[in-house]
């Protein structure tokens, strides 16, 4: 027996094949975030949505060490103390993974299902990944450093520790970090306990995990992670579009009460308040419109300010006044490069980056 013959390969779900029994195991592990925690400026603990490849590794923070090495003239082995003793930074950033949106997809790539839940808002508090790489001393050759994770799995028949890279450039801004706390409070086992990185502005598949290495590289990394999977591609054959920052998404947080099955909403005639947050990892977040009509037509929301966290959801909201009827409500992000969420699916064969507007059944009851 080899790896590849138990290893299951990426595949699109047939025309009419439901959520496999695969899907559902990954959908139970990895948990999206309720949509109403959308109310909070912070997600609550345990309500940050989860996405883990392999097995939730387990550490001891008194015995980790975080190698640095490579391309540097200084390699180190830094214990969690010393991290800790280094300059701290807290960054307010809102994560999202890759794959959101993938579930509504035709045809659906079988991988995690997500819906549109897969995001949530956390405080990271670290040391700036810069100073680590300045105290080992980076060579003037270096152009990427690679981040790996204490993770082991196998994925389509490849044998690996999760790893991404990033350009150096990027490694280096001041708000990417070593992070140790989460909203104040230690690393949960689940969020990459002892340290992650966190790369604000990134999909998650960047901000690795449970890291135990960092190596700065002269050439761009092709593991796994960085040159298979987190690629657009139409074909499976092809090279593919690296993954990178975080599409423009704002999202609703569901308006009335649900119908316990469908996730349908039911509000009463009258002023409903719809609100949401909207988010961009790119350009900043320059207007939210809403639809109740299914995206015939559309109005400007009111988009709070900017309130110096660059890096966090911002809240949106519009008065709307509801009479008895069935709707689909919807609504939509416009950044400051004018890029604005697409209605109909722009799709793509791993399921990834998908920020089509999110459509939401509501029906208004006579009062
Ligand atoms: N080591 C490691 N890091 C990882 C992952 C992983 O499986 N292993 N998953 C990545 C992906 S795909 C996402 S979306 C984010 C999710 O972070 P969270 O679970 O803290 O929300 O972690 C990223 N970092
Ligand atoms: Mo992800």
């Amino acid at each position: 027996m080899r790896l590849d013959d138990i290893s299951t390969p990426g595949r699109l779900a047939d025309p009419d094949e439901g959520i496999t029994g695969h899907e559902l195991a990954l959908a139970a592990r990895n948990h999206g975030m309720p949509l109403e925690a959308m109310r909070y400026d912070l997600t609550p603990p345990g309500l940050h949505y989860l996405l883990i490849h392999y097995d939730i590794p387990y550490l001891d923070g008194e015995t980790w060490r975080l190698t640095v090495g490579g391309s540097v003239r200084r390699p180190r082995a830094l214990t969690l103390a010393a991290l800790q003793g280094m300059p701290q930074r807290t960054v307010r950033v809102t994560m999202e993974c890759a794959g959101n949106g993938r579930a509504r997809l035709e045809p659906r790539p079988i991988s995690q299902p997500w819906l549109v839940e897969a995001v949530g808002t956390a405080e990271w508090t670290g040391v700036p990944l810069r100073h680590v790489l300045a105290a080992a001393q980076v060579d003037a050759a270096a152009e990427e450093v690679v981040f790996t994770g204490a993770d082991h799995g196998v994925e389509r028949g490849v044998e690996q520790d999760f790893q991404r890279s990033l350009p150096l450039a990027e490694a280096c801004e001041d708000e990417v970090l070593l992070a140790y706390a989460m909203n104040g409070a230690p690393l949960a086992p689940q969020h990459g306990y002892p340290v992650r990185l966190i790369a604000p502005g990134w999909y998650g598949m960047a901000h690795v995990k449970w890291l135990v290495r960092i190596d700065v590289v002269t050439e761009p990394f092709t593991g796994f992670q960085q040159a298979v999977a987190y690629r657009l591609r139409q074909e499976a054959d092809e090279p593919g579009a690296p993954i990178t920052r975080i599409a423009p998404r704002a999202l609703v947080i569901p308006p009335g009460f649900p119908d316990f099955m469908s996730r349908a909403r039911i509000v009463p005639p009258g002023r409903v308040l719809l609100e949401g947050r909207a988010w961009s990892g790119g350009s900043p977040v320059a207007g939210v419109e809403v639809s109740v009509d299914a995206g015939r037509s559309w109005t400007a929301a009111d988009l709070d300010p900017p309130d110096g966290h660059r890096w966090a959801w911002r809240r949106w909201r519009l008065d709307w006044t509801a009479t008895p009827g069935s709707y689909v409500l919807t609504a939509r992000a416009t950044d400051a490069h004018g890029d604005i969420q697409p209605t109909e699916q722009v799709w793509n064969r791993g399921g990834f980056s998908n920020n089509a507007a999110q459509q939401i059944p509501v029906t208004c009851l006579t009062g």
